[in-house]
């Protein structure tokens, strides 16, 4: 009579004669709605419905309560426990009608809801990598595959106040490639460019640890050496600058060294800014290149 009544509108019955058949059902199909009873022979009702609440795969699939037992707790019970309704024996067809549809449309659109919730999580996590991505490719430089002036410039922000805060020393080292210009002009850009790859392989290779060493443009790199006092700083430039010119390249059957130029400063009390320690260093930079290139300078302190 009943399962009369709703395949009449539409709906495609799967009958169980029993709360355990019926628990077999919901766990093996796919179940949009069920109309339970409570007394049953094996199951009752209430153990079916703990049954697919307790269960995270069937606890949205609604449950209408149709059932002969006229006891007012038992109602509270069914529809504290997740039952969508509780309807009385003999019941309105019309109601029961009214009733299955609201609550398959309901568990349409609930379904809906959580498949946008799904939808949603994918693009953040999508969103996340993109970001994750893109902070990396805005502090970084594209050719050598070093932290860009961005970045160094944010670093040194940072440990500027650092320095100022823990009373350490930080120093810092701008290097620029020796005629560099050359290497472009007689060999060519690529040339130009695998020069470069080359000195920043060396740079990072060389300052792993607490140092940073980035391109801040052009063929000048920038190293940043937190907790790190000058004369320290001219030894790794020192070091460096060994390295560097201990490649014999080989360019158009010529052969060629590289070599590059350092200047160091260090924090001191006179600066206002960590700009004037770059200004410093750059100065300092410009004496080793006045002195001959291929060399290291330090910036003399107030
Ligand atoms: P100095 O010893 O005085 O520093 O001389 P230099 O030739 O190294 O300096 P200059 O400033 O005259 O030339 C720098 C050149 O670096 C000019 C520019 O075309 C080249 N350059 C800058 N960025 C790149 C790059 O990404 N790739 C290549 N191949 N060349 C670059
Ligand atoms: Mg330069
Ligand atoms: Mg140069």
């Amino acid at each position: 009579m009943l399962a009369q009544l709703v395949r009449a509108r539409g709906c495609l019955v799967v009958e169980a004669s029993g709360g355990q058949q019926a628990i077999d059902i919901v766990s093996e199909q796919p179940i949009d709605l069920v109309l339970l009873d409570i007394r049953m022979p094996d199951v009752d009702g209430f153990a079916v419905l703990e049954f697919m609440k307790s269960r995270d795969d069937l606890k949205n699939i609604p449950v209408i309560v149709v059932s002969s037992l006229d006891e007012l707790s038992a109602t509270v019970r069914c529809i504290s426990m997740g039952a969508e309704d509780y309807l009385m024996k003999p019941y309105e067809p019309t109601l029961l009608g009214a009733r299955l549809r609201a609550s398959l449309e309901k568990k349409h659109f609930l379904e809906e809801l959580i498949q946008l919730k799904k939808d949603l999580e994918a693009r953040n996590h999508e969103l996340q990598d993109l970001n994750g991505k893109l902070e990396t490719l805005a502090f970084s430089d594209g050719l050598t595959g070093l932290p860009n002036r961005r970045f160094a410039l944010q670093e040194l922000g940072r440990h500027w106040s650092g320095a100022i805060r823990n009373q350490r020393p930080l120093s810092c080292m701008m290097v620029d490639l020796d005629h560099f210009k050359r290497y472009n002009d007689a060999y060519g850009h690529d040339t130009g460019d695998e020069v470069l790859r080359y000195a920043a392989g060396i740079f990072r290779e060389s300052t792993r640890g607490s140092d940073y060493a980035c391109r801040f443009g052009g063929e000048e790199f920038i190293i940043l050496c937190p907790d790190t006092d000058a004369q320290t700083c001219a030894e790794l430039g020192n070091r460096l600058l060994s390295r560097l010119s201990s490649k014999e390249f080989c360019f158009a059957d010529k052969p060629e060294v590289v070599t590059a130029s350092f200047g160091v400063a260090q924090r001191d009390q006179s600066m206002a800014s960590w700009n004037e320690m770059i200004m410093a260093a750059d100065q300092a930079l410009y004496e080793a290149k006045r002195c001959g290139r291929n060399c290291v300078k330090v910036a003399a302190r107030a």
